[in-house]
């Protein structure tokens, strides 16, 4: 059972504006490996900060092309866990709320969350890498290099931002307007070393807000937390739903054992 502080619980149901940064931690419990986990298999001997970039992608886009293809086909079979189901929640009972995640694997929105920013992409779209006006809905995946774009003949790629690239203007924008107007930020499940997202908490602390930082390890943000809950995401997130808004808020939500369960039916 979490304790969760009483003030704790009362500045999230008073909060009249919530953001959120979220990292692959809240996906962890979904069965989705975090970012900096070993890599498995024909990646097992690459670091994820070598090959999320355009040079990588450059020197050997097979390479990378194939470990977005294993990450996409990973994801068809998990679900949203209770930490992403808590997040909506949150958003739902709030009067004004942002979503900001570094996360690519969609899992926020198929949990139900909307007022949502993808720092990084998504890796569920796919685009030209000369003209990123030109997403492809399907590619015909064959041969020893990675599809191309029927407009130009350049490679396709996935739509997420690599190291090295600018985030999407609107959505960082975005993100750091809710991080400097928001009375609680909630920092879950990221190591805090990816920039410019790992700045967003001090720009929510300089604004006076309070942050709460989730997740089962201290991290460089750590320092600026008000509040840390040193647990799984998947466990804090609901039970701080629960201690703001009573027992019954979570209600209907899957457990953590059935959301990490393989083979789901990805409705949600
Ligand atoms: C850019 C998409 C301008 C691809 C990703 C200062 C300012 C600006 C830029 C920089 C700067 N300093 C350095 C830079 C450059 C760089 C950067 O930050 N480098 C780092 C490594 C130092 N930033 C950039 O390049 C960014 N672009 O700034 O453009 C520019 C232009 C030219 C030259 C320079 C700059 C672009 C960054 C985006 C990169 N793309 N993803 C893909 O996914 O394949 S980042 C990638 O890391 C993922 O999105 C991931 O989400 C993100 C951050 O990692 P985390 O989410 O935190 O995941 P991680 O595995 O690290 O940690 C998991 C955490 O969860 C751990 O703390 C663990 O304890 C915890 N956890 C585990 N289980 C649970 C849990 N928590 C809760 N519950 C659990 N169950």
């Amino acid at each position: 059972m979490i304790a969760i502080a009483d003030d704790l619980a009362r500045a999230l149901r008073s909060a009249r504006f919530v953001a959120v940064l979220s990292g692959a931690g809240v996906s962890a419990e979904s069965g989705v490996s975090t970012f900096r986990d070993a890599l498995t298999g024909l990646w097992a001997n690459f670091d994820p900060l070598e090959l999320a970039t355009p040079s990588a992608f450059r020197r050997n886009p097979k390479l990378v092309w194939d470990w977005y293809a294993e990450r996409r086909a990973q994801l068809a079979r998990v679900l949203p866990n209770p930490g992403h189901h808590a997040i909506a929640r949150i958003e739902a009972s709030v009067p004004r709320f942002l979503l900001a995640t570094q996360n690519v694997d969609g899992l926020h929105a198929r949990a139900g969350s909307r007022r949502l920013v993808e720092l990084h992409g998504n890796i569920a779209r796919v685009r030209c890498s000369e003209d990123p006006r030109h997403a492809v809905e399907a590619w015909d995946d064959v041969g020893d290099e990675p599809p191309r774009c029927a407009h130009c003949g350049a490679y396709l790629r996935p739509d997420v931002v690599w190291f090295e690239e600018s985030l999407p203007a609107q959505a960082l924008c975005a993100a750091e307007a809710a991080a400097r107007a928001c009375d609680l930020l909630i920092v879950a499940g990221t190591s805090g070393e990816v920039y410019p997202a790992a700045a967003l908490p001090q720009y929510a602390k300089a604004a006076g807000a309070i942050v709460l930082e989730v997740n089962p390890a201290a991290t460089p943000l750590s320092a600026r937390a008000d509040y840390a809950l040193r647990f799984p995401s998947g466990e804090a997130l609901p039970a701080l739903v629960r201690a703001a808004w009573g027992e019954d808020a979570m209600a209907g939500q899957p457990s953590c054992a059935e959301s990490s369960r393989e083979g789901g039916n990805g409705a949600r």
